[in-house]
């Protein structure tokens, strides 16, 4: 059986690294140092596969360069929208994922945000830090309670769910609104009100959590007009994709005060960080850490290893999704 040779575009956990060299021909990544694309497209010419991540966007002209060689594109990450897939398709190149092993560190890291937003922990630890705290006093600080609010969750999926589960254990009122309505047996274990009109979901919510997986579709998904139904007593959190929101409307509602505050995970140009977010003391600013464990991204690699396996042995890749 011939080895396959993988492109490894990032650093990877160490375990994860040494299983992919005891099983592949496997050119990692040891220093991290950020791969122009001038690089990866001159490696990839003799890859069979390329394991990226949501810092590396796989386009159609970079699957274009790659050699005729290149037959699977195994992503470190669920969400696959860094990668073309209809390029992909297009080329007979298979692109698989990682699901499933993420869903609960990324649901800790919303209810993290809602909490950190709700009761302004973020604020309060800088004031501490700035030396500014003149001790307790029974109007300082106060923030929002979660129990007893309404959270509408966007996109009921497995994070979706797994934050349902969190808020319930908070005496949270859980509303969603979903592509696919889930089954009644999970809506009643979570106790969960499946809405069929977003609108009506976001002009209740005192909370609103995105687990949407980001694509056209999902696009600006919470526009303008949508969150201008987002009242001022609400949050939004984001650990979903940024540009699921429009941003711009986003922090202007923000500076106006017309929404009570946001956590935001993700952004629309990652790395780059609006400055007008960093700015404002009702957002809790997060880089992108949703899944960032070391349990969770050993998981994520072990299952890029599991896809390639099956690729290498010729059997059905586990988690294909083009
Ligand atoms: C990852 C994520 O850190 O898996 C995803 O979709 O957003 C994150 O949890 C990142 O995408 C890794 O590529």
């Amino acid at each position: 059986m011939r080895r396959m040779k993988v492109l490894v575009a990032r650093r990877l956990p160490d375990g994860v690294e040494a299983r992919m060299s005891a099983l592949f021909d496997a050119a990692l990544n040891p220093g991290d140092a950020p791969m122009p694309r001038t690089a990866l497209i001159e490696a990839l010419a003799d890859s069979d596969v390329l394991v990226p991540s949501v810092a590396n966007p796989v386009d159609a002209a970079l699957l274009e360069s790659a050699g005729p060689g290149l037959k699977l594109v195994a992503n470190f990450g669920v969400g696959v929208d860094n990668i073309d897939l209809d390029a992909a398709r297009t080329r007979g190149i298979a692109v698989t994922n990682t699901p499933g092993v993420l869903t609960e560190d990324t649901a800790d890291i919303a209810l993290a945000l809602m909490l950190m937003a709700a009761r302004r922990l973020g604020a309060g630890e800088r004031t501490l830090r700035a030396g500014a705290w003149r001790g307790w006093g029974p109007t300082d600080q106060l923030g929002t309670s979660l129990t007893g609010k309404r959270l509408g969750i966007v996109g009921m999926g497995r994070i979706g769910q797994a934050l349902a589960l969190r808020a319930r254990a908070l005496g949270m009122h859980i509303e969603y609104h979903s592509r696919h309505r889930v089954e009644a047996d999970v809506e009643a274990r979570l106790e969960a009100r499946f809405e069929p009109d977003m609108d009506a979901m976001l002009r209740q919510a005192n909370f609103v959590s995105l687990h949407a997986p980001y694509s056209a579709a999902t696009h600006h998904l919470l526009d303008r007009r949508r969150l201008a139904l987002v009242g001022p007593h609400a949050f939004l959190i984001n650990t979903a994709r940024g540009a699921i929101v429009d941003e711009e409307a986003l922090i202007e509602r923000l500076e106006t005060g017309a929404i009570a505050g946001a956590g935001l995970d993700v952004y629309t140009n990652e790395p780059h960080v609006d400055p007008r977010l960093l700015a404002l003391e009702n957002v809790v600013l997060l880089p992108h850490l949703g899944s960032a464990t070391v349990e969770t991204r050993t998981a994520m690699g072990m299952k890029v290893v599991e896809n390639i396996l099956a690729l290498q042995e010729g059997r059905e890749l586990p988690d294909r999704v083009a």
